[in-house]
């Protein structure tokens, strides 16, 4: 059995992620395709714990602190990322690096100094962008609560998101209907296993 894929969803709050990560894993399982979901930040972890006080606002840290707390908080997770994707297990993961980069870099964080922790990282096979306006996020539930949910700062992070792209992405527009996101990226998804299986690649490094 051939290794599984590494797929990222990316995009600015509220832009649907989680709900297609989710119901992406869930198809593939019925499809008997073994595959698993994964969420950076990871709040979980001793890490991640530290993040999600910065993030709800109930602790403060320097920018370039909690930056690389994101990039520790991959990095922990990459033996088992490692070990999952070579059972042949497909990961499916709510944000990355490419986050990582795009929050910091909008808060004028130099692009190069924000990359250079993530390199080395498990590169994706896949990135999904779900792109929506962040004036049309900021009418969608929940919006606001935490500490980056504000609109200068989303449409300067998905400036940042567009000039990180390269032919591993795929633009899907966020404000179509749910089941027909969910078609497009299946579609996506099965010619991303039908590549790979005509021509297999080892795991790569990011921004190596
Ligand atoms: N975020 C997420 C970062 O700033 N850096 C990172 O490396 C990652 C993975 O954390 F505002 C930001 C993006 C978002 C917040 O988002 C957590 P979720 O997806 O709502 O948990």
């Amino acid at each position: 059995m051939g290794r599984g894929l590494f797929i990222l969803f990316e995009g600015c709050d509220r832009s649907g992620k989680t709900t297609q990560s989710t119901r992406l894993v869930k198809a593939l399982n019925d499809a008997g395709i073994k595959a698993k979901l994964l969420k950076f930040p990871d709040r979980t972890t001793a890490i991640g714990k530290m993040i999600d006080g910065y993030l709800s606002q109930k602790t403060k840290l320097d920018d370039q602190a909690i930056h690389l707390l994101f990039s520790a908080n991959r990095w922990e997770a990459m033996d088992q990322v490692r070990a999952e994707l070579e059972s042949g297990t497909t990961l499916v993961v709510d944000r990355y690096a490419f986050s990582g980069v795009a929050f910091s870099a909008a808060k004028r964080l130099d692009i190069k100094w924000c990359k250079a922790p993530d390199v080395g990282l498990i590169a994706p096979d896949r990135v999904y962008f779900l792109d929506i306006h962040p004036d049309d996020a900021a009418k969608r539930d929940g919006y606001g609560e935490e500490i980056y949910e504000k609109r200068e700062m989303q449409i300067e992070v998905r400036v940042k998101f567009f000039s990180m792209m390269d032919s591993t992405w795929s633009i899907v527009d966020a404000l179509k209907d749910p089941d027909e996101i969910h078609r497009q990226i299946m579609m996506l998804t099965k010619q991303a296993f039908k590549r790979h299986k005509e021509s297999p690649a080892p795991i790569a490094k990011l921004w190596m």
